[in-house]
């Protein structure tokens, strides 16, 4: 177990080192000619927003290479590759979250105030989030223009961006269409947002990213993309209970779910549950910022113990991921699984 503990200590390490190294990269990048407030700019744009978060993707990527080369030591030079396919998904992460904030309204993420937030930044934040998203392709080009598999990984990214942007769009427009008619959140309805907006680039992208690397085909993978979808849409589940049942300081975000009016699964359960009084209370204070109706929607959720909802929704998901898994025929990928499934079981964070 110390041995373990160990090796991810040291993955984490070399794996923040080699974002230091694409940094710099970034900010003498030959193609534009910044001048140092431009460069100031990004330099702090990229510390502020790319670090300061779990890294469970990036560092996901690292992990399921080293399972998937079952046995064998990858050399120095393949773990920095995986590195830095870990770094473009903790980059897409970064992009993704600067928007998703300004669109919630949200107020922190990772213990501080959201960039947009800041008074320096404002709707600056939108470009930076673009910025972002191209230096992903620049640092891939450098990196992996000319290798086999560059045009597959490239398509990768632009199908999951496809993806993701289609289930924010979904969130989105569903939220507009619940604030009219909050019987719109229904159970098919939740499980396409989620699947779209979260699954595919937290669960799928990095063992697609570890499988390319390892010169696999993506398409002899499908079951394990279905698993992974899976798995992310319990994570998203996850997410909604810990929007407000979870630990602020823990989490180092304050949830926004209940005044933003949102799609979420404890939304969702609570419609399937209610009587005809508890369903008029959670349609009067549902989408209210006033700390009283955000308390009587708290209060309802707990009557209808969607506590004990989502422990039996957690137990069983569990169980049949885990049966899933172990009916994959190859075994370094079914260690991937697991190691994923094992990582978010329970979380709290
Ligand atoms: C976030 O969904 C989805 C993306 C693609 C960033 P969310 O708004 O439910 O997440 P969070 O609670 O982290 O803002
Ligand atoms: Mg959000
Ligand atoms: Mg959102």
């Amino acid at each position: 177990m110390a041995a373990e503990a160990g090796a991810v200590a040291g993955t984490t390490a070399t794996f923040r080192r080699v974002y230091e190294t694409l940094k710099a990269e970034l900010l003498r990048d030959s193609s534009f000619d910044f001048n140092e407030d431009a460069v100031q700019w990004l330099d702090s744009m990229l510390d502020y927003n790319v670090l300061g978060g779990k890294l469970n993707r990036g560092l996901a990527v690292v992990e399921s290479y080293k399972l998937l080369k079952a046995g064998s030591e990858p050399s120095e030079d393949e773990v920095f590759l995986a590195c830095i396919l870990g770094w473009g998904i903790e980059w897409l992460q970064a992009y993704f979250l600067i928007l998703d904030d300004i669109m919630d309204n949200s107020q922190t993420r990772r213990g501080k105030p959201c960039w947009y937030t800041l008074s320096k930044v404002g709707l600056i934040a939108i470009n930076d989030g673009l910025v972002l998203r191209s230096q992903i392709s620049r640092i891939f080009k450098r990196y992996f223009h000319g290798k086999t598999y560059y045009v597959d990984l490239l398509d990768l990214f632009n199908e999951v961006e496809f993806k993701t942007t289609s289930g924010e769009l979904l969130d989105q427009i569903t939220t507009n269409e619940g604030k009219k008619d909050l019987r719109k959140y229904t159970t098919d309805n939740y499980r396409r947002i989620v699947e779209y907006k979260t699954a595919y680039y937290s669960f799928y992208l990095p063992v697609a990213c570890a499988l390319l690397l390892s010169g696999w085909n993506l398409d002899d993978y499908v079951q394990t993309k279905e698993i992974l979808v899976e798995m992310g849409v319990y994570f998203q589940i996850q997410d909604d209970f810990l929007d407000c049942f979870g630990d602020p300081e823990v989490m180092g975000k304050i949830g926004t779910d209940i005044e933003d009016f949102k799609c979420s699964w404890l939304f969702v359960q609570a419609l399937v549950r209610v009587n005809e009084r508890q369903k008029d209370i959670l349609f009067e204070n549902y989408g209210k910022s006033d700390p009283a109706c955000i308390e009587k929607v708290k209060a309802l959720y707990k009557e209808l113990n969607l506590e004990g909802v989502f422990s039996q929704y957690e137990k069983e998901t569990y169980e049949k991921l885990t049966s899933d898994i172990d009916a994959q025929p190859n075994e370094a990928v079914q260690a991937v699984l697991k190691s994923f499934l094992n990582k978010i079981y329970g979380r709290r964070k």
